[in-house]
């Protein structure tokens, strides 16, 4: 835990400039008639989880740079995420990955989580990777696999991901499935798809009434061929087959170039059945980069959707799952995860101001121009001292990354752990 005084004393040096964009944006605001205060609740509301497998330096097949000071274990990845959370209030949850995360003292971890004012909030499970002595292997696939043995053996991991959710207090199972095929003909993909959707019905009928089953969706990779849950069409369809309690999971980064997201947002909010996001940034593929680093228009109209849904009661979708999924090869993974909340935290800001009376009259009298500039205007206030005063009121920094940087908290790991490295991708 990092002494709030190190926070109290930065906040100090920085109040003087803070007050002063606050100052300018609570008469901008005012002017158009918003109260600054009901922008600020709603910014010290918002929650976004923490991926466990994001604590440690992220890499590629090509190489991974560890900067020393990763937690080693479960225990020291809690700590991490309290870390975050004292600095931005913002983050009172991490996500798990079973086996990386597999808890070696139940009781004692939700010690150790209520003493970081955490809680778990999905469980996610891996049939991507063989562990040792598995009795048959995912290389052709674990749920949607031909063998009926191997996908006995991929829903009994998932039952037992929700065993350990269980004695963690969680209540969501995220799913994502690897599976796929390289090579055309190699998969009979119309069977596979049934395949998938018989498994997963067996792993909800062992879910507790008030789980959740999260059901992710990617075009590719590992698979280059075809992803038997490729796109948000498929994954809606198994969670239509599958029940009530089954959504949609949006990863910012498994779409293919040039989709309209927020257009696939707006649609699952329609149906009720979007789940919750894993927030990145990416420029090509599945990057994993710090959110809204790449394309932050495209994030903040993403935003634009979610708001207007939210807002609206005639949608009746449940309450979404906002967590970070990326990883961090260039960038210190605590910099990096605070930098991705921020920015999470100022666009949804952006998008609580914007005018939808006035964008509801320009849409419905077709003035483009009018509607477009709404949004652009929305788009290019800077909302980040209303994050900055979110922070400081719920007791953190006025700038996170300033006062981690300023406690030299890394060093201060780097001194405690060596030079560990996280378990992870
Ligand atoms: C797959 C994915 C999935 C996780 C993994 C860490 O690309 O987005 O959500 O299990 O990353
Ligand atoms: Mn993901």
């Amino acid at each position: 835990m990092l002494s709030n005084d190190i926070i109290q004393q930065h906040n100090e040096k920085l109040q003087a400039d803070h007050q002063f964009r606050l100052a300018y944006l609570t008469e901008l605001l005012d002017r158009k008639g918003i109260d600054i205060q009901t922008i600020i609740d709603k910014i010290k509301a918002f929650q976004v989880a923490i991926p466990s497998w994001a604590l440690g330096t992220g890499g590629t097949r090509f190489g991974r740079f560890p900067n020393g000071g990763e937690p080693r274990n479960l225990e020291e990845k809690i700590e991490d995420v309290g870390l975050i959370h004292q600095l931005n209030r913002s983050s009172n949850s991490i996500s798990l990955h079973i086996p990386w995360d597999i808890p070696s003292d139940a009781n004692a971890i939700k010690q150790l989580l209520k003493a970081n004012d955490l809680t778990i909030d999905s469980v996610n499970s891996n049939t991507f990777q063989d562990q040792k002595d598995q009795p048959y292997s995912y290389k052709f696939g674990s749920l949607s696999h031909t063998k009926s043995e191997v996908r006995d053996l991929a829903i009994q991991h998932n039952i037992q991901c929700v065993e350990y959710g269980k004695m963690l207090d969680s209540k969501v199972l995220t799913v994502w499935l690897a599976d796929g095929s390289n090579f055309p003909g190699q998969s009979h993909m119309r069977s596979a798809y049934q395949r998938t959707s018989d498994s997963l019905s067996s792993i909800y009928k062992s879910m507790p009434d008030d789980w959740t089953m999260l059901i992710e969706y990617k075009p590719y990779e590992p698979h280059f061929y075809s992803m038997v849950i490729p796109d948000w069409g498929t994954s809606y369809s198994l969670c239509q087959t599958v029940g009530k309690n089954a959504q949609v999971l949006v990863d910012l980064g498994h779409h293919l170039p040039n989709t309209n997201i927020e257009q696939i947002v707006g649609r699952l909010m329609h149906f009720g059945r979007l789940g919750g996001f894993h927030f990145n940034g990416s420029m090509y593929g599945d990057d994993d980069l710090t959110t809204g680093s790449i394309k932050p228009y495209q994030f903040f109209l993403i935003f634009n959707e979610l708001v207007d849904g939210m807002q609206d009661p005639s949608v009746k979708n449940p309450p979404l799952a906002w967590m970070i999924d990326a990883s961090h090869n260039t960038k210190d993974p605590i910099e990096d995860l605070l930098q991705s909340v921020n920015a999470i935290l100022t666009t949804y800001a952006k998008a609580l101001l914007v005018d939808r009376v006035a964008l509801a009259d320009a849409q419905e009298n077709n003035d483009v121009l009018r509607a477009e500039e709404l949004l652009r205007d929305t788009f290019m206030t800077d909302a980040r001292a209303l994050v900055a005063e979110a922070s400081r009121q719920a007791g953190g920094a006025i700038d996170p990354i300033a006062t981690f940087r300023g406690g030299k908290i890394r060093s201060g790991l780097v001194d405690k752990r060596g030079f560990s490295v996280a378990t992870g991708l």
